[in-house]
């Protein structure tokens, strides 16, 4: 008996951060319908994410609808023994801080520690948004030391394309590091 056709793999993607950081809005955004508008649609009252909620949407990533699984992750420590399944077999971490908020930026470094550095994953496979209402591209946020070296972009609430054009960027980078690992995986056996 021949296997079922499988479709295209999909990705699991956590997106992690301090509460309050802008996970939900980001989240709800990239899930959302909403290519065509250029502006988020930001819920009138802030509402505490509990435990976590998993979203899904397709991106065309070099290739056919990749289905994506985005698990908006509370932020607050109440929520932290839901964080092991969130970082479980995740292939990507959106971490999203709000750089005009202190305590978020030395928070942001220990949200790297936990989800990336000691989850064995690469560097390629984080982004940082650093979402303030008043960002300006062109100014590197305030960071961690710890994500200095990373790739850290500015989000603002008015610029939803750019949002989703360094989404588009950074799975399209995931996808490459995970076809290289597989390439790996497959020359050893
Ligand atoms: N960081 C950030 N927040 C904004 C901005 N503009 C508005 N907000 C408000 O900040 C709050 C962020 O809320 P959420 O997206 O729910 O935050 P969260 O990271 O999911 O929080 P938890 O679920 O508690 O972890 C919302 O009330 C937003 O409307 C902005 O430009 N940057
Ligand atoms: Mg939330």
């Amino acid at each position: 008996m021949s296997a079922a056709p499988k479709g295209p793999p999909g990705l699991k993607i956590s997106v992690v951060g301090p509460s309050g950081s802008g996970k939900s809005t980001i989240a709800n955004y990239l899930a959302s319908e909403s290519e065509g508008s250029s502006a988020f649609k930001v819920a009138p009252t802030y509402t505490q994410t509990v435990g976590c909620r998993i979203l899904e949407c397709e991106r065309t990533i070099d290739g056919p609808l990749m289905p994506i699984e985005l698990w908006d992750t509370g932020g607050s420590t109440d929520y932290e023994s839901c964080w092991p399944a969130v970082m479980k077999d995740t292939d990507g971490v959106v971490l999203v801080y709000n750089p005009e908020n202190e305590g978020h930026v030395s928070e942001s470094g220990a949200w790297y520690d936990f989800f990336v550095k000691n989850n064995s994953l690469s560097d390629d496979q984080c982004i940082v948004f650093a979402f303030a209402p008043n960002a300006q591209p062109e100014i590197r946020p305030r960071t961690s030391p710890k994500l200095q070296h990373l790739n850290v972009v500015n989000i603002t609430i008015e610029d939803g394309q750019t949002l989703l054009h360094q989404f588009d960027r950074f799975l399209r980078q995931v996808k490459k590091k995970l076809d290289t690992k597989a390439k790996k995986t497959a020359e050893f056996k």
